[in-house]
Order: C-alpha cells, then structure tokens, then sequence
C-alpha cells in the first residue's frame, strides 16, 4: 500500500535529500520514478536499499499513473513540466520559485499553514529555504504578539545554490591549502572561499536581491499578511550546510524575551537553545529550526531579536516537501492504493 511518487531533479543536492528524507520518515512509496536531464540517463540511485534508474525528463511523454511529484531541478524545468504533470493528474510539490506567488498555488509550511494545501490545483510551492526557517520561528510570536516588521540578515550555505556551487568551494579551498590561484566564480557570484557576499539571485530594481524580495512576498503570503514588512539582505557565507539567519522583529504587543522562549519551546519544529547558540556546523543534518540567543531588541519597542539556524536542504527543502506530501494523505487529498 503507497504512492507513485515522482522525483525530479533527483541527482541534484535537493533531489537527493528527498530520497534520504522520505526513506527515513517511512513515507509510503509504492513505485518510485527518478527524473534528471539527459545527462543522468541511466545514472543509478538508491532508495530503501533498492536502485533505481534515471530518466531524462524530456524523454518522458506521460507522467499519468504518478501519484506525486518532488520537483528541484530549477524554476525553468518547473514552469514547463509542472503544469503537465498536473494536466496528467499528478499533484506537484514544487521547490522553485518559479509558482511562489501565483495567486492559486499554495505556498506552504507544515507548521504555520498546513491548511493550504487543501485549496492546490495541481501544483503546491515549497518556499524558499531561507523563508522557511524564518517563518517556523516567527509564528509562534505572531500569533502572540503580531508581527510589524522585520529585519533580517542571513548567512548562507553554498548547498543552497546547488551541487556545483559546493564543488566551487571544495575546489578553492584545496587550490587555497596547495598555494594555487583560486578557480574563478561560476556557480556564484564571487569568489566565496575566505569570502562573504552579498548577492543571492539577481538583483532587482529597488536594489535588493531576488532571494531578499522572496523573503518579502513569501513571508506575507505564508503568514496571511500583507502588512507585515520585511527587509532582508541576504549574503552567501563559505558554509557546506546550513543557512543562520539573525531576526529581529518588531512586534505589535511587547513580549518578553522570556515568554517568547518558552512559546517558541511548545511551537512544532523548533528546538530553543538556551545559554549557547546554534551554529551551521552543529543543524546540519537536522530537520527542525532551531533559535538561539532570543532577547529584547534595543531599537524596535516593542520587539525582539533572535538567531535563528536550518539545515537549508532539510527542512529549507526537501523535509519541508515530504511534510506537504505527508499532509495531502493526512487531509485524503492523495489516497494510498
Ligand atoms: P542533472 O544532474 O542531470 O543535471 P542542483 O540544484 O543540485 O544543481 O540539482 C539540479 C537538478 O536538476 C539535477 O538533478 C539536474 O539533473 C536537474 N536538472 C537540471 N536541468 C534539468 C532539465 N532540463 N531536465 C531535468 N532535470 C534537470
Ligand atoms: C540559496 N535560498 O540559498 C537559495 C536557494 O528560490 O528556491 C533556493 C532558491 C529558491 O541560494
């Protein structure tokens, strides 16, 4: 008894985490089909102990039959094959940006807006990393205190721009170590061994970034609230895993950092680490967002400030996508044959 579930993009770094993550939440998958670009043809993954082969996505003609897809192989491929696996009758749980803000998909976090999901047609957008583990955080204190504003600066792994911006950083490091020139930048913008830089996405006409203008939208949509302002600068850090982001948070009614603590320990998805911090090196791995250093913001009054750590490609992906899919059979929006 189980689904048909698709993965596309499966060779990538998020592809691959749907795998782990399904395989270790026991999600129920009856048959499994892997889609890649012609280049993986053939490529073999493993799941449950069993292989599967690739195949290319543009060969493929019908997705009919397929109960679910996972989608992360970049917003192009999405907007031109989700909407035909839809057609097809599949229910798309995207993870590009490329269906975010369109008016009749859902953009859905488990833990602030499950309910969502019920009104997708077809197509559900899995929001970006980023958005997620600051969402997860802030929704236990909105629902308090409301939320006015927010200032956010994030510190970025290189998983979050792929599998090839992860090689970028290996291969200027050890080129670093042996005394060689660096290899120039391709999958990101700059140099980003030894290096900080903020620049994620393109930039857009008011002078933030693409990734900052997501956490924008993204935010108000998830949270049901288009008054709530956020300014982001968002900035890729020589990080394998892990996006840290620290928050602060202008509140509509004062909360003390105390009482936001021991909110933030009863809210799903959020371990509170008190005394110390939470860092990167230490999430990676883990599925739940974790908040340190909580305290009274000393410009926002009533507000707060906070540190806020993910595994970018866990929960910031591929756990978030599996927990959508897990709350379509929860609501018997799929049913397991
Ligand atoms: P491939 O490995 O064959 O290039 P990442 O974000 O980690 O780089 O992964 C991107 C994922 O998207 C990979 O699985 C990649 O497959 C897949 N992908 C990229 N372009 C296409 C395409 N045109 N059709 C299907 N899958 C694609
Ligand atoms: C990054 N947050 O870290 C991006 C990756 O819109 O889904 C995810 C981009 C997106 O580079």
């Amino acid at each position: 008894m189980g689904l048909k579930v698709a993965v596309v993009g499966a060779t990538g770094e998020v592809g691959r985490a749907f795998l782990r993550v399904m395989e270790e939440r026991n999600f129920p998958v009856e048959e499994l089909f892997l889609f890649a670009s012609e280049r993986s043809e053939g490529l073999t993954l493993t799941f449950k102990g069993e292989s599967f082969k690739v195949r290319a996505l543009s060969k493929q003609d019908s997705f009919k039959g397929i109960d679910i897809a996972l989608f992360s192989a970049g917003s192009s491929v999405s907007r031109e094959y989700a909407p035909r696996f839809a057609r097809d009758g599949v229910v798309v749980i995207d993870n590009s940006s490329a269906w975010r803000l369109e008016p009749d998909v859902p953009l859905v976090v488990p833990e602030v807006n499950p309910e969502d999901v019920k009104n997708h047609r077809g197509i559900i957008a899995n929001p970006n990393c980023s958005t997620i583990q600051m969402v997860v955080a802030l929704k236990p204190i909105y629902d308090v205190a409301g939320v006015e504003a927010v200032v956010v600066s994030t510190y970025q792994s290189v998983s979050g721009a792929g599998a090839k911006a992860i090689r970028e950083l290996q291969d200027q490091v050890k080129a670093w170590c042996k005394g060689e020139p660096l290899p120039p930048p391709s999958a990101l913008p700059a140099t980003i061994a030894f290096n900080v830089v903020p620049h994620i996405d393109v930039f857009t006409e008011n002078g933030y970034t693409k990734e900052e203008m997501k956490m924008f939208h993204e935010t108000r949509k998830i949270m049901h609230d288009d008054n709530i302002r956020v300014s982001a600068t968002t900035v890729r850090v020589p990080v394998f895993y892990g996006h840290s982001e620290a928050v602060t948070v202008k509140l509509k009614k004062p909360l003390e950092p105390e009482t936001a603590t021991a909110l933030l320990k009863e809210a799903p998805g959020v371990v509170v680490v008190e005394d110390t911090y939470a860092t990167a090196l230490q999430v990676a791995g883990r599925d739940e967002v974790f908040v340190s250093r909580v305290r009274k913001d000393l410009v926002f009054d009533p507000g707060l400030s906070m540190w806020v750590v993910a595994d970018n490609i866990r929960k910031g992906a591929a756990t978030n996508a599996v927990q959508i899919a897990e709350l379509l059979l929860e609501y018997e929006l799929v049913k397991t044959c």
